[in-house]
């Protein structure tokens, strides 16, 4: 080995410019806030599979319990009697996804599913066990960022309709305004005809919304600190996790369940690789994420705002959380 070779192979990796940015302005600010997308590394990933199957964690399972039971209508609703191709906004492990791709190969005997993320690997694993496992789909993955909307999406030739899946609720880590906003941008990337599917999370009894947020295995807990764990990591920072306290509280004023991470005493850290300290009082907290749950009827009227007609809602027999589809004019 060359001694470049060497200083290559050693040389710390530089931290990604997003998560510099955003952890600078974020523990800059007041009150001190980091964003959610934070979460997911791979550790943060696999803590939030975990969550999923959690007791207390009813979004999953009453989603899925949805799609079970109406995949095959909401195909049939969204195709209006046309080929739909199904593309899905941050795609992750696309495990619900298989219930609709599994009914529209029984609709129309095959379908082309084309899954946008930004992690490549966790696309590449998506593709080779959906084409393993359910025949007929066939699917082209787009290593992309669905923020600004569907821009990177070549005009689809085909003559196919659009699905375009938003599921697992995502949408609630917007603010209304910015959530708003992103179904505007994904309208106008659609045709006439095509279709939204989206996912979400319903307000209900708090102590239900609580008990999500604050598992008794204290998953969600190290979900949260994992954030701090990848800043030590990718940021060369000193944080001791177990020197923040998990906190999920309802603001009901906002409709939303926020998570913090509450320093238990007053400390200092520092993040060597932004060159900066950071002081904590004791009970001061970074703001971690917030997941706004939606009345009854609120999805619908946000899709009819971005230009979509609602034209089904399928909800559980508690209310707890709706699946929306809405139809591009
Ligand atoms: C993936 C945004 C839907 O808000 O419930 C789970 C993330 N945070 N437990 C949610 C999450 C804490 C989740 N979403």
């Amino acid at each position: 080995m060359t001694d470049s070779a060497i200083a290559l192979s050693t040389a710390p990796t530089q931290p990604e410019e997003a998560v510099s940015t955003a952890v600078r302005e974020g523990l800059a600010a007041q009150p001190k806030r980091l964003p959610p997308w934070l979460f997911y590394d791979e550790a943060g990933s696999r803590l939030f599979e975990q969550i999923t199957e959690l007791p207390e964690y009813y979004l999953t399972r009453t989603e899925r319990g949805l799609l079970t039971a109406h995949a095959g209508e909401m195909m049939a609703r969204a195709s209006g009697g046309q080929r739909l191709r199904l593309v899905e906004l941050g795609a992750g492990s696309a495990d619900k996804t298989r219930l609709l791709l599994a009914a529209a190969v029984k609709l129309q005997g095959s379908v082309l599913y084309e899954p946008l993320d930004v992690s490549s690997s966790a696309l590449a694993e998506a593709k080779a066990r959906i084409e393993r496992e359910i025949p007929g789909v066939r699917v082209a993955p787009r290593v992309m960022d669905y923020a600004q909307g569907l821009d990177g999406l070549e005009p689809d030739a085909s003559g196919e309709r659009r699905l375009v899946l938003y599921i697992g609720s995502s949408i609630g880590n917007f603010e209304p305004h910015q959530a708003e906003q992103l179904l505007q941008r994904l309208h106008a990337g659609l045709e006439p005809g095509d279709g939204l599917l989206l996912g979400v999370d319903l307000t209900k009894n708090e102590a239900t919304l609580l008990a999500a947020y604050n598992d008794a295995a204290g998953v969600t807990a190290a979900f949260n600190r994992n954030v701090l764990i990848r800043l030590n990591r990718e940021l060369d920072a000193n944080f001791d996790p177990e020197a923040f306290a998990h906190r999920a509280v309802w603001n009901g004023a906002e409709s939303r369940i926020e998570m913090h991470l509450e320093s238990r005493v007053a400390q200092r850290v520092r993040l060597a690789a932004l060159d900066l300290e950071v002081d904590f009082a004791a009970g001061e907290t970074i703001h971690t994420e917030n997941s706004y749950k939606y009345a009854p009827g609120a999805p619908q009227a946000m899709l009819a705002e971005a230009g979509f007609t609602p034209v089904g809602t399928w909800t559980d027999a508690r209310g707890w959380f709706a699946v929306c589809l809405g139809k591009a004019e």
